[in-house]
């Protein structure tokens, strides 16, 4: 594996994924996401692993999909590569899956972390939906889990704006489980994890399906409809301009066109 590394030795029945793209502060490309999807599925059949921590690193956990990759891609082209298939395996794994977030958690990496089924964030976490800056919008769940966390107005605010919420902030609105210094996020996200794999494995995974049912009907249905509008954008100038724009490090002009 090139962009995500699997560690297992830091507590008991319990697999730390690091997300390993620094540079480009986490940004979630293709191959690290086919990585990611591999890796919880072979996880997920361990048996010597029942709980599993996703983290990237104290600046970013991840700044979202990779721009560079998309700027060039129209609607047929994001069809084409079915990257909703791997997102919806990572969606399927049994196991619970708990999101270590410090610094950046933004479009792709607000969506991964809020796919996961537990938050602990670190006081520096920025969490936020910026897409529309760019010329798109969200497209793998953001609209419909944001949304379902923090309430109709506070969600429109955030994926309209491409403003941040902060880690306290997403702690008020519930979207994170708590918030630790800096130091000790890591720690706290495993010692959740060790806590749950003291557990009957069977009846954390039964659980883990029950909880994520109460809103899974309607979220299939807002799933379906944010994709559909997510990949017609991908068809408009703006969305071209947008991407250019962040890429050349300059303000996009968008037309509407
Ligand atoms: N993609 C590619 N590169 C990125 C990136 C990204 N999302 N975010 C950061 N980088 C790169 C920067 O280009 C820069 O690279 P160099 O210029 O050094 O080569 C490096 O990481 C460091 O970033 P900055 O120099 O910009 O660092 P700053 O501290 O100044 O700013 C920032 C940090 C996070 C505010 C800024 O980097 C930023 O605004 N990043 C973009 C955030 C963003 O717009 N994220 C949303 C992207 S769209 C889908 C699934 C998911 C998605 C779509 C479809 N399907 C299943 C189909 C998701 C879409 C998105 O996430």
């Amino acid at each position: 594996m090139k962009f995500i590394v699997i560690e297992k030795e830091h507590r008991p029945h319990v697999a730390l994924i690091r997300l390993n793209r620094p540079k480009e502060l986490n940004a979630l490309n293709l191959e690290l996401m086919r990585e990611l999807k591999q890796g919880l599925q072979e996880l997920d059949k361990d048996e010597g692993t029942r709980a599993i921590v996703i983290a990237g690193n104290e600046r970013a956990f991840a700044a979202g999909a990779d721009i560079k990759q998309m700027a060039g891609k129209n609607s047929v082209d994001m069809l084409k590569i079915d990257q909703f298939s791997t997102w919806d395996q990572i969606r399927k794994t049994k196991k619970p899956i708990i999101a270590a977030v410090s610094g950046f958690a933004l479009g792709g990496g607000c969506e991964l972390s809020m796919l996961c089924d537990m938050i602990i964030a670190s006081e520096t976490a920025k969490f936020g939906q910026p897409e529309i800056k760019i010329g798109v919008m969200p497209g793998a769940g953001g609209t419909q889990r944001l949304t379902k966390a923090l309430g109709k107005a506070k969600a429109m605010e955030l994926v309209l704006t491409g403003d941040f919420l902060s880690a306290h902030e997403a702690e008020k609105h519930g979207l994170v489980n708590k918030v630790v210094p800096v130091e000790f996020y890591l720690d706290e996200a495993l010692t959740l994890a060790q806590k749950i794999s003291a557990m009957s494995p069977l009846a954390v995974a039964l659980a883990k399906e029950a909880v994520n049912r109460s809103f899974e009907t309607f979220l299939d249905e807002g799933l379906h409809f944010e994709r559909k509008n997510f990949y017609l954008l991908f068809n408009s100038e703006d969305q071209k301009e947008g991407m250019e724009a962040f890429i050349e490090k300059r303000p996009p002009k968008f037309t509407g066109k």
